[in-house]
């Protein structure tokens, strides 16, 4: 019954009630439409929590009971020198999800983009040793990790460690320690907070050789005895990728690995196509034919995406069994990082909210098809 879609469900009951039935109301908040499924989340700049975007903070506390941090939380923002923290922005951050009773979501403790430059250098700029370095990711993880104790309910603790080809990527921290710099990070992560739920997390997941790589991690950090309770799949999707049934595949296999499945960074361009990873790095260069909707989408290509977005919503609502978050990349399309990647300067349309934070069509198919409407017959 939770999988019906809501319509269905009515339309079904209403024809086999011979009393009258009157259309119970759609919430009026993603939250609470979403409440029996997963938390829904967002990730938040900095600028939102410092009370310089009403709009997009007022979406945010009406619909989301789940924030990430899009970027103060990267080494290179937080931990720009050695022993230099600057926290200020985190603890914004996290103050404001508590302020607000929601869910917070650190991101992210070990990654090879954002890197703070001196993490894995010495003076000289060559790369240290596996001890040094080991003894940096001990020191970083557990600062981090060790402020917001028991304040921050779950840690991305290794960002986009695998390739497409299911191999080790090739970063600073594989160089120097090999695959076990993975396990040795859940290991910290989990020294310095033992309640936190600790993911991996990674871009491109309907990929089934990324997929079978993720699950063969997921299995052998717990045959050691680490802590890891969730994959997260980050959906940077756009119109003609990823493949749904491909993506439903990797939900299947990642939650039969024995972990929850959470969907990370949400978020679909509906532009031409460049690039389907969310490789940071990957640029191309401007052209106008890529950006053909700088003053709006038209209201075909306004239909498509809604679509599109909806279906892929309502499939994962069919796992919310083992989905336990959905976070979507930013919060209103012009604050989107889409605008900018991978062409610099194209006008995109990525996000539930538009740019004047008004609700898309996907938003209102959400609320009226919720599954925690409950249905009130009359007499
Ligand atoms: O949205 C983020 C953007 O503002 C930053 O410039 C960029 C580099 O730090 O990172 C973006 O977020 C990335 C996330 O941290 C990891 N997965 C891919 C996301 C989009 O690039």
């Amino acid at each position: 019954m939770k999988s019906l879609p809501f319509a269905a469900a009515f339309l079904a009951l209403a024809a086999a009630c011979s009393t009258s039935v009157t259309p119970p109301e759609a919430p009026a908040s993603l939250k609470d439409a979403l409440a029996d499924d997963f938390l829904i989340g967002a990730a938040l700049d900095t600028s939102l929590v410092a009370g310089l975007r009403p709009g997009a903070d007022s979406i945010t506390r009406l619909h989301f009971n789940s924030i990430v941090a899009e970027n103060c939380m990267k080494s290179a923002e937080i931990n720009p020198a050695q022993g230099v923290y600057l926290w200020a922005p985190a603890d914004s951050f996290v103050a404001y999800g508590e302020r607000n009773g929601m869910a917070v979501i650190g991101h992210t403790l070990v990654w090879h983009s954002q890197l703070a430059p001196w993490f894995a250098v010495d003076a000289e700029g060559r790369e240290v040793s596996a001890d040094t370095l080991r003894e940096r990711m001990r020191s970083h993880i557990h600062a981090m990790v060790g402020r917001y104790k028991g304040r921050v309910k779950g840690w991305d603790v290794v960002n986009e460690a695998i390739l497409d080809d299911g191999s080790y990527r090739d970063t600073p921290f594989y160089r120097i320690l090999g695959e076990e710099y993975i396990p040795l990070a859940f290991q910290f992560a989990h020294e310095a907070d033992p309640e936190a739920e600790l993911y991996l997390n990674d871009y491109a997941m309907a990929n089934p050789r990324k997929r079978d790589a993720y699950v063969r991690l997921a299995r052998s950090l717990k045959e050691r005895g680490l802590r890891i309770d969730g994959i997260g799949m980050q959906a940077h999707n756009g119109m003609d990728y990823p493949d749904y049934a491909a993506f439903e595949a990797s939900i299947d296999s990642f939650a039969a690995a024995g972990v929850n499945v959470m969907i990370t960074e949400w978020d679909q361009t509906v532009l031409p196509t460049v690039n389907t990873g969310a490789n940071v790095a990957d640029k191309t260069e401007y052209a106008a034919s890529l950006n053909p909707y700088p003053d709006g989408m038209p209201d075909s290509v306004a239909a498509a995406w809604n679509a599109r977005a909806l279906e892929f919503f309502n499939m994962l609502r069919r796992h919310s069994d083992v989905i336990t978050r959905v976070t979507v990349w930013g919060t209103d399309d012009g604050q989107s990082w889409r605008n900018d990647w991978p062409v610099k300067g194209r006008t995109d349309y990525p996000l539930l909210f538009s740019r004047d934070f008004s609700p898309k069509p996907v938003v209102d198919s959400l609320l009226s098809s919720s599954s925690s409407i409950s249905i009130t017959s009359q007499k």
